[in-house]
């Protein structure tokens, strides 16, 4: 039986790469951090298995990782936990770099010297691009392993530090280490401050007479290529059993506004979003990511990962959670 650990496994990935990893025979060590009140809602379902291990540490801990790697050694370690929202890495900016990079430099030395046969996945991002895109292969501007990064918040730089220094661990010490450059993934387990869940979990709330107040949205012209947590968790463990360690875009190659998946949510209900959205100027970010686009060629092609839910299946299955009609997401 291999041995994972997957750090973040409260959050919508560490949720859904849990569940994959059990069914596959797995022994997971899940990772959480101490809080005020327990957080497992995500994982409440999967509490019971006889393979799931829960383990307090916070990423900053240098002691306690490398107590959890010695106590382990593990055969992969999924690094998913992150201060992951953009905005907020305006508002915590060394916060975001203590846990998204720091913390990264923890992992890999924890691994360096304890245990360097153990396997590493780090959650790179799109938002390493920044505001970069290319034209030079395909007619639709896009991003994919070539393009240059050019990060526009904290979270971004944090990120693109925390890629390169898996690069360098690979490279120097001969660490089997992949990141996985996902970009914008979703599901009905979203966080709800992300704009796709706060979109639905509106709906949900107008809906079932929960609120009477407009829902506030900033920038609706930013675009994004939105995919499922669920597909993009399949590519992260593809990635950790491929012989080669490498980097690889996961993306569905296709690209939508916010204001897209505004409409598409209110459109499924037959209302129009006009009479329930109110612009505010605050929830604009200071620096933004206007266009991404990934092309996952690489990913098909190596690792035979292709996406399974369209845009419009998203959609759908986030606002129809939202209005409490699926049961078990
Ligand atoms: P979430 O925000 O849902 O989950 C983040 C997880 O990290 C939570 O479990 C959180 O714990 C944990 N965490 C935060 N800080 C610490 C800390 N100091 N020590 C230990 N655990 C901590 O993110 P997602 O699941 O959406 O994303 C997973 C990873 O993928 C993140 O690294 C994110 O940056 C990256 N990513 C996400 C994309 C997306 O579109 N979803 C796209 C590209 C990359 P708690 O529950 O206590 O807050
Ligand atoms: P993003 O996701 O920044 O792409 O990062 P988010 O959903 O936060 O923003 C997407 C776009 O929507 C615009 N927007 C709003 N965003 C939020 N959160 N709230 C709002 O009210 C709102 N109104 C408009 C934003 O300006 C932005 O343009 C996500 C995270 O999961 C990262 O961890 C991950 O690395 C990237 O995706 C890929």
């Amino acid at each position: 039986m291999q041995t994972a650990i997957i750090t973040g496994i409260t959050g919508q990935d560490g949720s859904y790469l849990a569940e994959l990893l059990l069914e596959t025979d797995y022994k997971v060590i899940g990772m959480y951090r101490r809080s005020s009140i327990n957080n497992f809602d995500r994982i409440n379902h999967l509490i019971k298995s006889p393979t799931l291990i829960l383990e307090e540490c916070d990423l900053t801990d240098p002691s306690g990782i490398c107590s959890l790697v010695d106590k382990y050694k593990p055969d992969e370690i999924y690094n998913l936990a992150a201060q992951s929202h953009v905005g907020s890495s305006f508002k915590n900016p060394s916060t975001t770099i203590e846990i998204d990079t720091i913390g990264v430099v923890n992992l890999l030395e924890a691994i360096r010297t304890r245990s360097s046969s153990t396997k590493f996945y780090q959650a790179s991002t799109s938002e390493m691009y920044g505001k970069n895109y290319d034209i030079s292969k395909y007619d639709e501007p896009y991003q994919d392993e070539d393009t240059t990064f050019l990060p526009q918040s904290p979270y971004g730089v944090a990120k693109l530090a925390s890629h390169r220094l898996v690069g360098i661990y690979r490279e120097a010490y001969g660490l089997f280490g992949c990141c996985g450059i996902l970009f914008n993934h979703e599901s009905p387990r979203r966080g709800e401050n992300f704009v796709t869940r706060k979109i639905t979990k509106y709906i949900g709330d107008l809906i079932n007479n929960r609120t009477t107040s407009n829902l506030q949205l900033g920038n609706l012209s930013a675009k994004r290529d939105w995919g499922h947590a669920k597909d993009y968790v399949k590519a992260m463990y593809l990635m950790m059993q491929h012989d080669d360690p490498d980097d690889y875009v996961i993306a569905t190659g296709n690209t939508y506004s916010v204001y897209d998946f505004l409409k598409l949510s209110f459109d499924k209900i037959n209302m129009d979003y006009k009479n329930y959205v109110t612009i505010d100027e605050n929830l604009y970010r200071p620096a933004e990511v206007q266009y991404l686009r990934g092309i996952s060629s690489k990913a098909q092609k190596t690792l035979n990962w292709v996406p399974e839910y369209s845009f419009q299946e998203l959609v759908y299955e986030m606002v129809d959670n939202d209005m409490g009609i699926l049961d078990h997401v």
